[in-house]
Parts: structure tokens; C-alpha cells; sequence
């Protein structure tokens, strides 16, 4: 699915960005269905507290970012379900670190208007550590983003980094000015590109002064090869979007939860 040179700026670059994944008819779907779940069930808050806020936002924007966020979009919406599953999404997934491929995680975050709230530079890997790297984010854009509306930045070849020491105040982020947020470079995208990065890759994002939303949701999958640590999810099984499930020593398939017969 990905060329030698989409593999190779991947390899290089920390990050990919895959070009409309999603079509506009099915962007139109996915952001109305998106919605729809926001109204139902989401409260925006602050977003990230931590000591990071101080250096990424003046006080007033301090007390004004918002953020709505919430997990696992397949279990609200049958659109997201389907998205999951996007065969040219998972195929490049695979070809980074599959064959085979299992769901880790959906998360959406959504960026208020005129001031939605950054992210301080990070990995992800403390959120949810893993043995190895063959672990990579997916981030579906349904509103398009740019530097003032708040893209994501990535600090180049910092996957090979491995995992780095997290200040745990408040989220885990880096310390501000040892990873500047100034040193990243912007990943502008489209409403349907979809950006792949490692759970490795230091990252973040500025405020978003748009007057309008944006909205991201992050797919997490991962090569079921690749045993999780500690973290979000610890020990539950996802979905394969790629493959068929190999055994993997240490790892239990408790798909049907905890259930035990009463008396
Ligand atoms: O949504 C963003 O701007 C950043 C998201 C992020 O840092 C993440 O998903 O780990």
C-alpha cells in the first residue's frame, strides 16, 4: 500500500501523512455522527493540566482553552466502527509495522474554537507503553489544520529516540525547554488525510485560534507481537484490523471479560 518513499520519510521523518484516506461523502458522515456523540455525551474541559500550561498560553488563554475529548468512538457511533477498519488505513499501517495489526485504542480530541487548547511536546509511549516501537498512532482529520488552527508538530527522527523520560505533573510531556515546541515541524493537513506517527515520535500542537472546531481522533494500533507494559488498556484485547491474531506468550485473549457463574 505505501511506496519505498512513503517508508522511507517515515523512517526519516518520525511521521507520515496519508492523503485523503477518507473521501468527502464519508468525512460528511464521520463528522456528523461525531458530532452527534459530542452533543450526547461530551463536556469540554481544560484539557492537559500540568506545568507546561504556563509556557504554551498567556493567562487569559489559560482560563479560556477548551478541549472536548472522549474514548472509543466505535462503541457511539457505527460510522467510527466502520472507520476503524479502512482497508487502504490498516494496509499502510501494515506495511510500518504489521503484517499483522490489532486495535489498541480511538480517542477523539477536539479543539474549541479561537482557543483550543495545545498539547505540550510528548510521546505517547507513557500513556500506554509498549515492549517495542511497532506501535503507531493514526490521526483522522475531519476539519482541516493548519499552524493557526492548531496542526500537529513533530520533532524529526525522534521515533529512534526510543522511549524518554516523561515529567508526570499533571500529563506526562517533556520538559518544555529541553523539546520546543518552535524546534517541530507543523503537519498541516485536509479534512480525510489520516497522519501516522510511532508511539515514539515526540509531538504536540499549538493553540487553535480558528474560529471554528478542531477535530481529530486518534486510531492506536499495534502488532499484537508487541506486548503492552502498563498504561491506558492495560490487558484488553482489540479488534484485528489486519491478520489473524497470533498467540503471544504472556498475553491473555480474555475477550469476554471477567464474567464467573454466580453460587
Ligand atoms: O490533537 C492534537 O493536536 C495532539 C494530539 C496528541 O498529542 C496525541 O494524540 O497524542
Amino acid at each position: 500500500m505505501l511506496t519505498q518513499q512513503q517508508i522511507d520519510f517515515f523512517n526519516e521523518n518520525s511521521y507520515l501523512r496519508l492523503e485523503a484516506v477518507f473521501d468527502q461523502e464519508e468525512i460528511a458522515e464521520l463528522g456528523d455522527e461525531l458530532d452527534q456523540v459530542i452533543h450526547t455525551f461530551v463536556t469540554p474541559g481544560p484539557g492537559w493540566p500540568g506545568p507546561w500550561r504556563t509556557h504554551y498560553l498567556t493567562p487569559d488563554q489559560d482560563t479560556k482553552a477548551q478541549l472536548a475529548a472522549i474514548h472509543e468512538l466505535q462503541h457511539y457511533s457505527a460510522a467510527w466502527a466502520r472507520a476503524i477498519l479502512n482497508r487502504r488505513l490498516v494496509k499502510s499501517v501494515a506495511d510500518l509495522i504489521g503484517p499483522d495489526v490489532e486495535l489498541h485504542h480511538v480517542t477523539l480530541h477536539a479543539k474549541a474554537p479561537s482557543f483550543g487548547t495545545p498539547f505540550p511536546m510528548h510521546q505517547d509511549m507513557p500513556f500506554f507503553p509498549h515492549e517495542n516501537g511497532a506501535f503507531l498512532d493514526a490521526i483522522v482529520h475531519i476539519d482541516d489544520a493548519d499552524e493557526e488552527g492548531g496542526c500537529l508538530k513533530f520533532l524529526k527522527g525522534s521515533h529512534r529516540l526510543g522511549p524518554l523520560p516523561h515529567i508526570l505533573e499533571g500529563a506526562p510531556h517533556l520538559p518544555v525547554d529541553v523539546y520546543r515546541i518552535q524546534d517541530a515541524v507543523d503537519c498541516p493537513a485536509k479534512a480525510g488525510d489520516v497522519v501516522l506517527f510511532s508511539l515514539h515520535t515526540v509531538h504536540g500542537s499549538a493553540l487553535n485560534h480558528k474560529p471554528r472546531w478542531r477535530r481529530v481522533v486518534r486510531f492506536g494500533y499495534r502488532n499484537p507481537h508487541n506486548r503492552q507494559t502498563g498504561g491506558q488498556a492495560m490487558g484488553r484485547p482489540g479488534i484485528m484490523v489486519n491478520g489473524v491474531r497470533p498467540q503471544v506468550e504472556g498475553v491473555a485473549v480474555d475477550v469476554y471479560g471477567n464474567w464467573t457463574p454466580k453460587g
